[in-house]
């Protein structure tokens, strides 16, 4: 993953120079019934009629999340939060220019470091958003590169100021390029997970008393919860990752975490792999990976000797696009193309026409909407289909 992204990274650098705003060119349609979906008002489709719609324009898109109430947030490597509400624009987008429609809101402007594959990563709303308005983000930090530090802000009830920033978790990093992971969700436990890469420093990954190579698990006030897999002071959750850039639990409480495979410099480049992810297990890296396991857990899916860098995960929940029900969906960052496949891997092939591969343009992120639509952003954009 590390050179690829790095491609992406230098292409982030040279646009921030001059710094544009998102610009909003669509919504979804009938957006986001509040509260109870309005399935007659909607629609039920068996799959979502046609491809994908351009919904805003940004610049390296890192991390997407909608909350229950149809606000999209979104993060951008170099270190803003925005926020378009295509509900209820306020009076001012209203009184303003963008009368015609909704636009996006900067929340907070975080100082980042965006060398190597640093930036603002990971993004996560609190299970209870619409009453504790808190969200979570991931951060390389600007002042040094030996840590990274989980943000956790605290909004207004608009969803559009900072009232408070409080820096609730610190994980070790180090000048090291890349492999920084940095994948926020809510299991359905209401805990936080965090994924963190291994820093490049393979021998971290199956040390339980190092944090890197792990999926993390914390209170969301940061505190370690007293019930962990390795003892009431250990954040690890999950063993032996390499660079884990996805993160989704099912409804069911399944975690599924994709992994980038070696690059080159630490192993032969192959091997992406997509894991179904249990408390207290051990997933191979250093020593396993791919399709050979001679130790910890295999992959539910992995690449072969292609190299697709996996990114952000989603489980799939649809009563209104039945055919995509269960299926597990992720971006990947080369071919900018949605895989899909079900809950054991296999390729999925309902409603699809070439089996496993959903539409162009799912590089970064995907997440699904209180409207049951799929959002991803590639490295320009985010887009929705259904
Ligand atoms: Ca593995």
């Amino acid at each position: 993953m590390a050179a690829l992204f790095l491609v992406g990274a230098l292409v982030l650098v040279a646009c921030s120079q001059s710094v544009t705003p998102p610009e909003v060119v669509g919504a979804p349609e009938g957006m986001v019934p509040p509260g109870d979906m309005q399935f007659e008002e909607i629609g039920t489709q068996w799959m979502p009629p046609e491809g994908p719609r351009l919904l805003v324009k940004a610049n390296f898109p890192t991390a997407i999340a909608v909350s229950t109430q149809g606000e999209l947030f979104f993060v951008e490597r170099a270190g803003r939060l925005w926020k378009v509400d295509f509900q209820s624009p306020s009076e001012e987008d209203v009184a303003s220019r963008y009368q015609d429609g909704p636009r996006a809101t900067l929340v907070a402007d975080i100082p980042v470091s965006t060398a190597g594959e640093r930036g603002l990563l990971g993004l996560a709303l609190h299970p209870d958003f619409e009453h504790r308005r808190f969200v979570y983000v991931f951060v390389s930090p600007r002042d040094t590169n030996e840590v990274a530090r989980v943000h956790r802000l605290l909004l207004d009830d608009k969803g559009t100021s900072v009232l408070a920033d409080e820096v609730i978790i610190e994980l070790p990093s180090s000048d090291a390029c890349c492999h920084k992971g940095g994948r926020l969700a809510f299991g359905p436990d209401g805990k936080l997970y965090v994924a963190l890469g291994d820093g490049l420093v393979p021998p971290a990954s199956p040390d339980i008393h190092d944090l890197r190579g792990k999926v993390l698990r914390y209170e969301p006030d940061g505190s370690v919860p007293s019930d962990g897999p390795f003892g009431p002071s250990s954040p690890v959750w999950a063993t032996g990752l390499r660079n884990p850039f996805g993160l989704n639990f099912s409804a069911e409480g399944e975690a599924y975490a994709t992994d980038n495979g070696p690059s080159g410099m630490d192993g032969p480049p192959c091997c992406d792999e997509l894991n179904r992810l249990k408390r207290g297990e051990f997933y191979g890296w250093p020593n396993s990976f791919g399709p050979h396991y001679r130790e910890g857990v295999p992959p539910i899916w992995h690449s072969g000797e292609r190299v697709v860098v996996p990114t952000g995960v989603q489980v799939i929940s649809s009563r209104r696009f039945a055919a995509l029900d269960g299926a597990v969906a992720f971006c990947t960052f080369i071919d900018s193309r949605m895989y899909i496949v079900d809950r054991d891997g296999k390729d999925w092939t309902e409603g699809l026409s070439e089996p496993g591969r959903g539409p162009e343009g799912c590089a970064l992120d995907i997440t699904q909407g209180p409207d049951e639509r799929l959002y991803f952003s590639d490295t320009e954009a985010i887009y929705v289909w259904g």
